[in-house]
């Protein structure tokens, strides 16, 4: 995989850089990806797109919170990977790194980024389903119900057929209409609204780069694809 004498330029005087990950950037910390590598993430028979759709929430809340908290317990081993402590690192290279993702394992934070716009929400966080009140579950158990209204808790984390958090994509959008410079990272590029934001991106004429093991929908519109690994690709810079 070659990195062009451009891409280094740019990434050497850029300013504002947006990087967008998907569960690719995780796959080398052991965190199975949804498509591709045929180990999607079906569980108890059911794809994570009937699981992990908002109607589940109506119809089954206690089988969603069992999908969610296998999630987590199998999460609660892993650890960040080269490519987020890359990412991280980042933040001191450019005068204004967007991190975006579409994760909800919270890898990024751990491996030091800071102000990561999670637009499919966070695993580690439970929602109140009337009021929104959100209560953590990195370190405690949830409650049994919302403290403030007594209604009951959900994963906060945007199910299929649900908004994202009010303003997460509007102010991701508004990055990368700004970007000189937007990477790609470890997304089949399938789910929207995020998929979209490298679309913006490159209609504000930055410079799309797309670091993928395989070939995308998105391919085709970047300006560069580095084919490989995030854990390998993302230290040659
Ligand atoms: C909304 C949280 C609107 C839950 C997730 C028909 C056409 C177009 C759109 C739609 C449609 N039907 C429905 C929609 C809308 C839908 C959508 O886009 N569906 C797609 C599937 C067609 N979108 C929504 O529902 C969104 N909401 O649109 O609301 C609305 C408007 C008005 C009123 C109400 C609503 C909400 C989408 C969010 C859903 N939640 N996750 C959970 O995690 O369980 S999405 C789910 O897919 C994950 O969050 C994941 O992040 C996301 C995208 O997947 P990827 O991250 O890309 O991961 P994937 O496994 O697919 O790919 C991994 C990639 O990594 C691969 O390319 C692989 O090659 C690569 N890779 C592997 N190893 C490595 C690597 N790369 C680098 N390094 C490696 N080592
Ligand atoms: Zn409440």
């Amino acid at each position: 995989m070659h990195i062009s004498a451009e891409l280094r330029q740019l990434f050497a005087r850029a300013k504002r850089v947006v990087v967008l990950t998907g569960a690719g950037v995780s796959a080398e910390s052991g965190v199975p990806t949804f498509r591709g590598g045929g180990n999607t993430a079906v569980w108890k028979g059911m794809p994570f797109d009937v699981i992990s759709s908002a109607e589940m929430v109506e119809r089954d809340l206690p089988a969603v919170w069992e999908w969610f908290d296998y999630r987590r317990n199998f999460l609660q081993e892993l650890t960040p990977n080269p490519a987020h402590y890359e990412i991280a690192r980042w933040q001191e290279r450019f005068a204004e790194l967007t991190l975006v993702t579409q994760n909800i394992d919270g890898l990024h934070q751990k491996a030091g980024s800071l102000e990561v716009i999670e637009l499919h929400g966070n695993i580690w966080r439970a929602r109140c389903t009337a009021c929104r009140t959100t209560y953590s579950m990195v370190q405690e158990k949830r409650p049994d119900a919302c403290f403030e209204c007594g209604d009951s808790l959900r994963p906060d984390v945007v199910l299929f057929g649900e908004m994202l958090p009010p303003g997460a994509f509007e102010f991701a959008a508004v990055r990368a209409s700004q970007s000189e410079l937007c990477f790609v990272v470890g997304t089949s590029a399938l789910v929207y609204p995020a998929a979209g934001l490298p679309e913006i991106a490159k209609a504000a004429g930055a410079y799309v780069v797309e670091v993928n093991p395989e070939r995308t929908p998105l391919s085709s519109l970047c300006d560069e694809v580095l084919t490989g690994k995030a854990g390998e690709v993302l230290p040659l810079f």
